[in-house]
């Protein structure tokens, strides 16, 4: 994979001309508050280094032509006016060697964002994009976020369009819930746009609001690890929607309005077995995300280790409730605490992906040393690892 600096460089060789500017995005790691945001919950995340970045420049017609460094020969030509959900034949211009497929893949997350501008109302017009990044794919760490905030933002600018931020976190995810087809929550648009260098964001979904949390583990000695398990992940499959449904449903029940309101004695109330697991995930999710907030802030008496026990039992939580574990992430986590991690917990939306666990930095690595040897006494494929250092959102950077 090129690294991210490449893009402008790729663009003048691609485009033939120098790009206007580029933009970056960050993937993210949330550190608690998984499965929340679709019940208008809270969540913690931090921006990760790992980012996608778009070198842009405008057009003189109305076209849309996509590059991306990791797929190039999948360059797509696509016609703005004509940019529509659900028909990924539509909107191709020609049939040449030029334009291949339709809207599908990864240039749908792209073209998602242009369309949700266009129905939101502002003017756009034709736009070459080039595309790179160093964003794990499929592994739960959210690089089609990173990929429609940096389109955003590049869109954005370009035309001068007076759109917010937030606004923008929402029309990213209308791209990938409405575009796309994935019915994502709120919680990894939030994270590359409004995330900041240093800090968590604690993201409450139902006021819309986020807050900046200080969040240097490396002044304490510590460091969260990421442990990517290497198993396939997608929200495309049924399962995420499923959870969603069964939460909306659970609150419909309750009389709720979302299971942000319940209560545990409300979920007691819950007459079916699988409903009454999934709203007890979300209703002490959020009591965890309110924990570890107050400990970041200093409630705990300022040790930073304390939110260790809170991964811990998300983990579990998402485990046995939530059900949206694998064996490669339930023995991560656990290897992880067996040597020496305060806590560990699967991150993102689960069936795969990545472990985090809040390590002290001189044990970073005999930790992922032994999750690898567990790993390997199992029979898994080697996971991989790296430290999450909490990094800026969104921005342009030439
Ligand atoms: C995925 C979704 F995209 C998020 O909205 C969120 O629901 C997460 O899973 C689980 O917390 O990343």
């Amino acid at each position: 994979m090129s690294s991210v600096s490449d893009a402008a460089e790729i663009f003048r060789t691609v485009m033939g001309r120098t790009p206007e500017g580029e933009w970056v995005a960050p993937g993210r790691v949330n550190v608690i508050g998984e499965h929340t945001d679709h019940s208008e919950g809270l969540a913690l995340p931090i921006a990760l280094p790992q980012r996608v970045v778009v070198a842009a420049a405008r057009r003189d017609d109305r076209h849309l032509v996509i590059h991306s460094a990791q797929m190039p020969d999948d360059r797509r030509t696509l016609r703005l006016d004509e940019l529509e959900p659900g028909d990924a034949s539509s909107h191709r211009v020609g049939s040449g060697a030029d334009s291949p497929g339709g809207v599908d893949g990864w240039a749908a997350y792209v073209a998602g964002v242009a369309w949700a501008l266009r129905e939101a109302g502002h003017h756009l017009g034709g736009v070459d994009i080039v595309v790179d990044g160093d964003v794990p794919q499929g592994a739960g760490l959210s690089s089609s976020a990173a990929l429609e905030c940096a389109t955003a933002l590049a869109l954005r600018d370009l035309f001068s369009l007076a759109v917010s931020r937030p606004e923008l976190v929402r029309l990213a995810q209308r791209a990938e819930n409405d575009f796309v087809g994935v019915p994502c929550g709120i919680l990894d648009q939030s994270a590359s746009l409004l995330a900041t260098a240093g800090h968590a964001l604690l993201l409450d979904v139902r006021s819309q609001t986020s807050e900046q949390i200080f969040f240097d583990l490396a002044a304490a000695g510590l460091t969260l690890l990421v442990i990517d398990t290497r198993t396939v992940r997608a929200l495309v499959d049924g399962e995420y929607a499923a959870r969603q449904q069964a939460c909306l449903r659970a609150a419909r029940q309750l009389g709720l309005p979302a299971l942000r309101d319940a209560t545990l004695d409300d979920v007691r109330g819950l007459a079916d077995a699988e409903l009454r697991r999934r709203a007890r995930h979300v209703v002490t999710e959020n009591a965890r995300v309110a924990e570890t907030a107050a400990i970041l802030r200093g409630g705990g008496g300022g040790d930073v280790r304390a939110i260790g026990p809170l991964l811990t039992a998300s983990h579990i939580s998402l485990r046995d409730d939530f059900e949206v574990t694998v064996p490669q992430l339930d023995v991560a986590a656990a290897a992880a605490v067996a040597a020496g991690a305060y806590g560990a917990r699967m991150t993102g939306g689960g069936f795969g992906g990545c472990v985090i666990a809040l390590v002290d930095e001189d044990r970073a690595d005999q930790v992922a040393v032994e999750v690898r040897r567990e790993f390997a006494r199992l029979g898994f494929q080697p996971p991989t690892h790296f430290r999450a250092v909490p990094s800026p959102g969104a921005h342009r950077i030439g």
